[in-house]
């Protein structure tokens, strides 16, 4: 069994969890987030992955999981720039932690 961060951006968090319910995971949460870099929300979808399961979650994910463009108000200390315009980021599609479980119980 391993354990999934999945950090998405919330329009397409939907998406996701419409792709990853018929898998029959045996835990799937969503929950609010933000970023600790453009402090805006997200979402973190905890996963569990099973044996055999990891290569339908990612490309579950990777299906539904969008890159966009997006910019940082320039009175945000991005990078130490000093900048009077806007600066320019890419955000997502997902970014995905893996561990492996030591222990997994629902009681
Ligand atoms: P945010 O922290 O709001 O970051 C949004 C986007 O800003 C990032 O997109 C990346 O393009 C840019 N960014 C973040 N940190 C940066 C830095 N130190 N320097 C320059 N640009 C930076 P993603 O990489 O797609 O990340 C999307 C969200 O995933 C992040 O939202 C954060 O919530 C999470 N995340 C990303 N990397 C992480 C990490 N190493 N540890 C924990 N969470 C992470």
């Amino acid at each position: 069994m391993q354990a999934m961060l999945a950090i998405v951006q919330s329009e397409d968090a939907e998406a996701a969890l419409d792709r990853l319910k018929p898998l029959g995971l045996p835990s799937l949460s969503r929950v609010a987030s933000s970023g600790g870099f453009l402090r805006q929300g997200n979402t973190a979808l905890w996963i569990a992955v099973p044996p055999g399961k990891l290569g339908p979650v990612m490309s579950a994910l990777r299906e539904t999981c969008q890159r966009r463009t997006t910019y940082v108000p320039a009175q945000l200390e991005v990078a130490q720039l000093a900048s009077a315009f806007p600066v320019e980021v890419e955000v997502g599609g997902a970014t995905v932690f893996i561990c492996d479980v030591e222990r997994f119980e629902q009681i």
